[in-house]
């Protein structure tokens, strides 16, 4: 069983595994440990992470990034338009009010969903795993936005479906650098945690989260966020700023071509690197627009000025994730930062300035969340043994619950609060509550956001409407109806059983076995985290106690007895993929890999071809010269030159099973020749021997 991590970024994945000897981040197919989130759709192929990457200079409206982006969010989502002005590419608005991507493949203009897209991503980190694995990947855990809303997630896990992954969890980013930080920690102590803030600014958003660290364990105290606010807001500025400068300068418009438009923008992240490490950076461009080079220069000081606006929101979530952390700053042990997009020094100024202390870099910045979510894989995965460490997640948003008539009892301390909110922010993920419904027939629940504050814009707050149904009270009017609700290991709200517990007093004979417990029937279990209850059905509660002596005659005894039955449930969840879409989604996946394949062997046999044509012309000229007659030669010479213009003009484009036929006539000529210098060079020696 494979043990895998995912961090899927904006900008840059890296994929995790783990080995015996510990986790290891994998290289893709051109040795580089972070594959571009990227898929470029094209004549007769698709190019997925660094090829998709490569092409989106060649093909900008049909290479798409920034997926993360738009999975799980309304098209009318003002931050999703927000970002839909800075893509190169088509977004509209679908039938159901999500967005549909819109791009030219296979010669035909086609739609695909975010899910789909991200399935696709997805489907190439799973190959890069199982290239260097040399096993199939299936089970793994994929690291998410601790912001991402139910949508977002339910998102999430149909594209692993498309990709053909069970993700085991869908774990907060942030959570899963704590564990790696906390995971190694050797000195940590039974009694007193350790308080470490983790601030992650990545290509598009930042999150901070405190953590408390113990002995063998991990708690997140509290976290915020901001959705908008990373890297590439800094090439944006910069964007703005030389877009503006070169109008005038060079009277081009480049935010009016989609091409030149990602060339300066790419230019403005690579100067934003060099003002990382140096006070001065030069902007240079070929050709950007209308045939004109452009030159510019910035310096960091000037940079940060432009920046500033960005800069001073950087305060914001530390302060709000200290604030839900109920800690003052001198109870913060360490600041540790991670995200590419922090490299940018005036970002630690003001941490320092939150903080009260200097932030450390003792991460590895890039590899931390998916060496964190290699790590709960393989402790979530029964075949492999990790160090105990447990990890206590909390949850960004309160979610509440809905019903008609009266409200229910609650099993345990915990009490379903007046404005009905079952799951409080902060909440510890994994977790389970136990409701008592006293209901005569068939009756709903809906599941909601409970405040809006921390939602993205505009947000519909529904979540699921569940329908628990039907059932016939047989003892009383009304039947006494268990809820389990959870809130799973991804963060995503279910309602996991449903049982119709009803108490009948029945006579039953007193056999010489005899209880000696007093049986009370149903007992109150408290919200469990992750134990089932006993599977629902008849069940007695007569249960064998200890033997009692017994002298009396045996006789019979009116008893209680306890019956469950299951009750269905239905659940209609609002937003996300229905099953027979999401089969299609499956299938459409892998036509399309199934075409990648095909292209690319065609590739390699083109290849192949065209590495037999050079190499015999090679050994004609050397290894064969002595073995091969002038005529042999020649002819040989002739055909590999027919052949090679053939590749360039009329062959140029073929498909598979006609370059193989090309080699193998090649070769079929070729053969005997190489067969008689072997043979030749065997027997040589010998015959030399014979000589002497
Ligand atoms: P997200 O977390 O938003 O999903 P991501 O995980 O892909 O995105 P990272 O890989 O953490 O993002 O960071 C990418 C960002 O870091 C890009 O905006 C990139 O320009 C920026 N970046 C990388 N190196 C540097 C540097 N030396 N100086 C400044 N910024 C940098
Ligand atoms: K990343
Ligand atoms: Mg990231």
């Amino acid at each position: 069983m494979s043990v895998v991590g995912l961090d899927v970024g904006n900008e840059n994945c890296i994929v995790g595994v783990a080995r015996q000897r510990g986790i290891d981040v994998v290289l893709n197919d051109e040795s580089k440990r972070e594959t571009p989130g990227m898929v470029s759709f094209a004549e007769k192929q698709r190019f997925l992470g660094v090829a998709g990457a490569a092409s989106a200079m060649m093909n900008p409206r049909n290479t798409i990034s920034q997926i993360k982006r738009m999975i799980g969010r309304p098209f009318s989502d003002p931050e999703m338009q927000e970002d839909l002005r800075l893509f190169p590419f088509s977004v509209t608005e679908g039938p159901d009010g999500f967005p549909l991507i819109n791009v030219q493949y296979l010669g035909e203009p086609r739609q695909f969903t975010p899910t789909q897209v991200l399935g696709m991503l997805l489907s190439n980190l799973k190959s890069i795993a199982e290239k260097n694995l040399g096993t199939s990947v299936v089970d793994c855990v994929i690291g998410v936005p601790v912001y991402f809303t139910e949508l977002q997630r339910r998102a999430y896990l149909d594209a692993a479906q498309v990709a053909g992954l069970h993700p085991l969890r869908l774990m907060h980013e942030t959570t899963a650098t704590a564990l790696a930080y906390g995971i190694y920690k050797t000195d940590l102590s039974d009694t007193d945690p350790i308080n470490v803030a983790f601030v992650d600014i990545g290509h598009a958003s930042m999150q901070v989260c405190i953590a408390a660290f113990k002995k063998g364990q991990l708690k997140i105290l509290g976290h915020s966020f901001e959705r908008s606010l990373g890297g590439r807001d800094f090439d944006e500025v910069l964007f703005n700023h030389f877009a503006t400068k070169f109008k005038e300068e060079y009277r081009i418009d480049v935010p009016s071509s989609a091409r030149a438009s990602l060339r300066l923008r790419s230019g403005c992240e690579k100067a934003k690197k060099i003002l990382s490490a140096n006070p001065i950076a030069p902007l240079n461009i070929e050709c950007l627009m209308d045939e004109k080079d452009v030159k510019g220069v910035i310096k960091r000081d000037e940079f940060e000025e432009l920046a500033k606006p960005i800069l001073e929101k950087v305060r914001g979530p530390c302060e709000r994730a200290l604030a839900s952390s109920k800690l003052s700053i001198d109870k913060i042990y360490a600041v540790e930062v991670v995200g590419s997009g922090s490299r940018v020094p005036a970002i630690l100024k003001i941490l320092s300035s939150v903080f009260g202390k200097e932030p450390s870099r003792t991460m590895n910045a890039s590899e931390c969340i998916a060496r964190g979510c290699t790590l709960q894989c393989a402790m979530l995965s029964p075949t492999f043994r990790v160090r105990d460490f447990e990890v206590q997640d909390s949850f960004p948003f309160a979610i509440g619950l809905s019903w008609k008539g009266a409200a229910p009892e609650t099993d345990g301390e915990e009490e379903v609060s007046s404005n009905n909110i079952v799951f409080v922010k902060g909440n510890p993920v994994p977790s389970t509550k136990l409701l008592t419904f006293y209901r005569s027939s068939t009756f709903s629940i809906d599941a909601f956001y409970a405040e809006t504050s921390e939602l993205p814009p505009n947000m519909s707050l529904r979540i699921a409407t569940f329908t628990i149904g039907p059932f016939t009270p047989t003892v009383a009017e009304k039947a006494k109806i268990k809820v389990k609700i959870r809130l799973n290991l991804h963060g995503v709200v279910s309602l996991e059983a449903a049982t119709m517990i009803e108490e009948e007093e029945v006579e039953v004979p007193v056999t010489k076995k005899d209880i000696s417990k007093d049986d009370s029937g149903e007992k109150a279990s408290a919200p469990t985290d992750d134990k089932p209850e006993d599977a629902a059905g008849v069940d007695s509660s007569s249960t064998e106690g200890p033997v009692k002596m017994e002298t009396e005659a045996p006789k019979a005894e009116v008893k209680k007895k306890t019956k469950r039955t299951d009750v269905p449930v239905h659940e209609v969840i609002y937003g996300g993929l229905p099953q027979p879409e999401l089969t299609k989604a499956v299938e459409k996946e892998y036509e399309m890999a199934l075409q990648d394949r095909v292209m690319e062997e065609t590739k390699e046999s083109k290849n192949a071809v065209e590495a037999y044509v050079y190499s015999m012309r090679n050994k004609l000229y050397e290894k064969l010269q002595s073995y091969v007659t002038e005529f042999e030669r020649e002819e040989m010479s002739a055909r590999l030159q027919e052949t090679e213009d053939w590749l360039y003009e009329d062959g140029e484009d073929e498909i598979k099973s006609v370059y193989t036929a090309k080699l193998a006539e090649l070769k079929k000529l070729g053969d005997p020749l190489e067969t008689r210098q072997r043979e030749e060079e065997l027997r040589g020696p010998a015959y030399r021997d014979l000589i002497y």
